[in-house]
């Protein structure tokens, strides 16, 4: 088909720290959150790290990256996301003096990232909390965490402020409202956890977001900083009114952490909610005018699109979906349940434009799937994935769709394009890669690298700056 990108676009790929770097403990790293959960969304918090927990050795990132880079470099990225992992800086989230050994670190990264002229694109706070902060303050439930927060964005920001332009300030922020233990390093189960205590912590990331744009501006002026949220448009089920409403709330809730972040206030549908729902938000006397501190760009997730219902019956017809809500009839969905929606792409982007009229930046989008490694005709272990490429492709040409629309869009990164631990099923057999990892589900494997048929498909839609769509 062909589309024209604009020159300069970001092509790349995103990871996480916690998903790849493993070295769980080396270097003068202290435990995080993700270091006890070995199950994932799904599984029990453990006391201390257990053997059958695959991110403490990850994809061995730490120790691989340049090999790493050195392939994500041959597809002719532009850009490359990844997260710090806060305790490899502040071992306990609340010391005094940052790891040097861990500075150093990312120092070497993201050096190497600009030796092969890809831009690093950092999120602060990536589904992972120092443990520390987590058991001892109850994570962001406690305002202190605000504190932390801007002590380990400081250090960052001054140590790096030469090397690293894009920066991100909570990967999909609005997910605590799921996964308060995971997103938010809530300590408190789930299910005794109030609403107070969740909007409260909900309060503290937002306002420790904007203190992070406010002093990332003004220690580095040329940086743009953005916010990062998990986007899951969702349609009415039907045209009935109710049914409309239902999805125009249940989208409020997903809307609302953006909205802050872009507008710099509360929103009034959000005190509505609050009101109605006994929740009173303790301000602190300078937080009104910090929110104000907005960020330069979107940044979204985009993986399925879902529907609203006012019909209690159905709503209770949400298992697969990320956060909740209906299926919808007229889609497919993985393995895993999510359901695929290309065109969803191109309806979010045009929703966050007309919202905001902020640059946007899609930052993760892809396919989970079960890969099943071959030899190609040179003997050469490689993947098939036209699954992947299919589904990387249908949401690329509504990327395209949505430029055609007027829309800026700053770059898309494809998630966990080298194979790497699942957030939610804390497995590495649910694969997004372009590149194969050789580990399995039970930590057995070479840890070898192997390029897959997408690899060279996404080389050459860069190559061709989506002219081969
Ligand atoms: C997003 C997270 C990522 C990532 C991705 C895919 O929600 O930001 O960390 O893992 O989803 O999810 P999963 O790994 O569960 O398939």
């Amino acid at each position: 088909m062909g589309f024209r990108f604009p020159d300069g676009f970001l092509w790349g790929g995103a990871v996480a720290a916690n998903q790849c770097e493993g070295a769980y403990n080396e270097d003068g790293k202290g435990l995080s959150t993700q270091d006890v959960a070995p199950k994932g969304v799904k599984g029990p918090i453990t006391e201390s790290p257990t053997e059958d927990n695959l991110k403490l050795v990850g994809i061995d990132f730490y120790h691989r990256y340049k090999e790493d880079i050195q392939l994500f470099a041959e597809m002719g990225f532009k850009v490359f996301r990844t997260s710090i992992a806060w305790s490899r800086i502040f071992p306990h989230g609340d010391d005094l003096e940052p790891n040097e050994q861990g500075l150093k670190f990312y120092d070497d990264l993201f050096d190497e990232c600009l030796k092969h002229g890809m831009e690093p694109l950092v999120t602060l706070s990536h589904y992972e909390t120092p443990l520390h902060l987590s058991k001892r303050y109850n994570g962001w439930v406690n305002r202190k965490l605000i504190g932390f927060y801007e002590r380990y964005a400081r250090t960052v920001f001054d140590r790096y402020k030469s090397k690293v332009k894009y920066w991100l300030t909570f990967n999909e922020i609005n997910s605590i409202l799921e996964e308060p233990f995971l997103s938010g390093g809530i300590y408190t189960p789930k299910r005794e956890l109030s609403k107070q205590d969740l909007y409260q912590a909900v309060h503290h990331e937002l306002v420790a977001s904007a203190l992070a744009v406010k002093i990332g501006h003004e220690m580095m002026p040329d940086a743009k900083i953005g916010c990062m949220v998990l986007s899951m448009p969702t349609y009415p089920l039907t045209p009935n009114p109710d049914d409309v409403i239902a999805a125009m709330e249940f989208e409020h809730k997903n809307y609302f952490f953006a909205d802050v972040q872009a507008r710099g206030r509360y929103p009034g549908y959000m005190k509505r909610y609050f009101r109605e729902n006994g929740i009173s938000i303790q301000m602190g006397p300078d937080d009104e005018e910090i929110l104000k501190h907005t960020v330069d760009f979107i940044s979204f997730s985009y993986y399925v699109s879902t529907c609203g219902t006012a019909d209690p019956e159905l709503r209770k017809n949400s298992e697969g979906n990320l956060l909740g809500g209906v299926t919808n009839p007229y889609l497919q969905a993985s393995e895993w349940g999510w359901q695929i929606d290309p065109q969803g792409l191109r309806y979010v982007l045009n929703m966050f434009y007309d919202r905001y009229q902020k640059p946007l930046f899609i930052v993760e989008n892809g396919l989970g799937a079960k890969d099943e490694l071959i030899k190609d005709a040179d003997g050469v272990p490689t993947v098939e994935d036209d699954y992947r490429i299919q589904y990387l492709n249908d949401h690329l040409v509504q990327v395209g769709e949505a430029l055609e629309d007027g829309i800026e869009i700053m770059g898309y990164t494809a998630w966990g394009c080298i194979d790497l631990v699942s957030a939610s099923t804390a497995e590495m057999s649910k694969r997004y890669g372009f590149i194969y990892v050789d580990r399995n589900d039970d930590g057995t494997g070479t840890l070898n690298r192997y390029r897959k048929k997408s690899f060279h498909w996404y080389k050459e839609v860069i190559s061709t700056n989506g002219q081969s769509l």
